[in-house]
């Protein structure tokens, strides 16, 4: 591990700062402004209440904001280009007049992204890797925004019929370093690109489970890593209850991913989150 780990990126570019990372990860509060998202659907479709939720995160500590408008959860409806940037824009304009930190939108719609941005937004979140939309690479590379490429197999709709991986993390990773090269080559500075290995996004349990065991290799391929580990199903699945509170699996989940070097971790519950990773640090977990 401690090999991999030297070789983790120490930033990462936005379109109007740099984001330095610490031995501690940083925390991307989560706000789906959907009727259906797994844990936060519903919750904040009223645009006011969405911009509350995220005055809160800021509060509680969360170092970037990634801004959601359609469900990626299994099975999800896809949403039109209208519903989705009725449901984000209003919310992502007041915030940015209002939030300190970072905005991410999280689409793999070219227009989409493209109003986020010019609206304020510096990251796109993109859970296809540029595979969605053929646009989405040079709004990017155009833009100068950020980029997080997450690693998917198959689409919300048939990714969980039957995953299926002869080695996942040596795929994942092949995947990851090929949408690195396929984003620089388009324009886009590797200094601006994330990877993240999708976790539950076309997975069972056992791949999930040598993603987070193995994510500190991933550090070779020269770009921060974010992890998405919140309340997600691997947590029921360990357990053996689907409907245990997650949240208490979501901490030991993103202490272990501290502990491998992972930079950005993308959570709901960032007041727990944040507390989980100051104790680990200040007993030593990282000594
Ligand atoms: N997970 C979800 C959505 N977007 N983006 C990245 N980069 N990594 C992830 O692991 C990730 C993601 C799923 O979580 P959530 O947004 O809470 O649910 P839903 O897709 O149902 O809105």
């Amino acid at each position: 591990m401690t090999t991999a780990r030297a070789l983790r990126a120490e930033k990462w570019q936005l379109r109007s700062r740099e984001l330095v990372f610490g031995e501690c990860p940083l925390v991307m509060g989560v706000l789906n402004i959907t009727p259906d998202s797994f844990y936060d659907g519903g919750k904040y479709v009223d645009p006011q209440a969405a911009v509350e939720h995220a005055l809160r995160l800021e509060a509680e500590g969360a170092d970037i904001l990634d801004i959601g408008g359609e469900s990626t959860r299994p099975y999800a409806t896809p949403v039109s280009v209208d519903e989705e940037l009725r449901r984000v824009l209003p919310v992502i304009t007041q915030l940015a007049e209002k939030v300190q930190i970072p905005l991410s939108i999280d689409t793999y719609k070219a227009k989409v992204a493209a109003e986020a941005l010019a609206a304020g937004a510096e990251i796109v979140n993109d859970v296809t890797a540029f595979r969605g939309d053929p646009e989405m690479i040079r709004v990017v590379a155009e833009s100068g925004a950020a980029i997080c490429l997450m690693h998917m197999q198959g689409t919300p709709q048939n990714m969980q019929d039957r995953p299926f991986y002869q080695d996942v993390v040596r795929e994942v990773k092949a995947f990851l370093s090929l949408a690195r090269d396929q984003a620089t080559q388009a324009g886009i500075p590797l200094e601006k690109i994330a990877l993240d290995p999708g976790i539950g996004f076309g997975k069972l349990l056992e791949h999930n489970l040598a993603l987070f065991r193995n994510v500190h290799t991933l550090h070779e391929l020269g770009c921060p890593l974010v992890v998405g580990p919140s309340r997600k199903r691997y947590i029921g699945q360990i357990v053996g209850n689907m409907d245990v509170d997650r949240l208490p699996g979501t901490l030991a989940t993103v202490v272990a991913m501290a502990r491998k070097g992972v930079q950005v971790l993308r959570v709901h519950d960032v007041a727990a989150v944040r507390q989980a990773l100051r104790v680990f640090l200040a007993v030593g977990g990282l000594d």
